[in-house]
């Protein structure tokens, strides 16, 4: 049972605490939601984008699922193409909390899984399985994949790992293919910076969230969520070989694009 995040109004925190643990998966649908303007948006927005990149019978990957959104949305968004054979879809998080209750999660809904460190598991039976990898993302291997989600994890990576991580996507993508990258920015700009994180803060009041509790959240994650400007995250987009970058969303300092190889 997913409830309601009220995590930093009995926790202290120190800086750089933040932890993708048993109390953060407990929570998580409801932090994430009243933490990311526009989150419920961009979820079904990347299944409609699958439908126009996904290739037939060629790898998906969700990097960083936590409880599976995102595949989520994408599978759905996918049942009724059956001229894509049986695209495979891989969800990967690095938290052992996450992967244990997006399984049961799957279980729930009765959607067949498959352990990527079981390989000789017997076959899934129901359309369309999925994949769940408890790894880190930078050791995924990508191959002949047409889709690829980074939804608001690549910001929780030692940015010296990015360049690496974005090459092996860009080079495991075929052509036509898509990365899907959500993340929080900064602005070079002070004034702007603080105009958009005063009304992100807005916005986290009219969800609930106390003034203590904002606060703690932000001690919290200093130094475990880093944000790169926009123009950080186009030019190693396109240094790594991805074609056209375009933004499709923006909110505040959230913002996602769609870049093609
Ligand atoms: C969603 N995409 O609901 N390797 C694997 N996983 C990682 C790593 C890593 N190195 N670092 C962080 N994670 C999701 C939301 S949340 C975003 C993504 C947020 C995982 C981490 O365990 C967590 O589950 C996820 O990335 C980030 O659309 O909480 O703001």
């Amino acid at each position: 049972m997913s409830g309601r995040d009220d995590l930093y109004r009995h926790r202290e925190s120190l800086p750089g605490s933040f932890r993708f643990d048993d109390a953060v998966v407990d929570v998580f649908p409801d932090m994430i939601d009243r933490s990311v303007p526009g989150y419920s948006l961009i979820v079904p927005m990347i299944g409609q984008l699958a439908r126009r990149y996904v290739q037939a019978d060629s790898t998906v990957h969700d990097l960083g699922c936590s409880l599976g959104a995102v595949i989520l949305s994408i599978r759905s968004a996918l049942l009724d193409r059956e001229h894509l054979g049986s695209p495979r879809l891989v969800a990967t998080d690095n938290s052992g909390p996450m992967i244990s209750r997006l399984e049961e999660r799957l279980g729930d809904l009765g959607i067949d899984t498959v352990s990527s460190d079981s390989p000789a598991e017997p076959r899934a039976t129901g359309p369309l399985p999925i994949e769940l990898n408890l790894a880190d993302i930078r050791d995924v291997a990508v191959d002949d994949a047409s889709l690829v989600a980074l939804n608001f994890t690549l910001q929780f990576l030692d940015p010296a790992d990015r360049d690496e991580l974005l090459q092996r996507v860009s080079s495991g993508l075929r052509p036509g293919g898509a990365l899907i990258l959500a993340e929080k920015i900064r602005f070079e700009d002070s004034a702007v910076q603080e105009r958009l994180t005063d009304w992100h803060h807005d916005y986290k009041r009219l969800q609930g969230y106390s003034e203590l509790e904002i606060a703690r959240k932000r001690t919290a994650l200093e130094q475990v969520l880093l944000t790169e400007t926009e123009a950080a995250h186009r030019d190693r987009l396109e240094r790594v070989g991805f074609r056209r970058v375009t933004r499709w969303f923006q909110c505040f300092g959230f913002c996602a694009w769609l870049a093609e190889r």
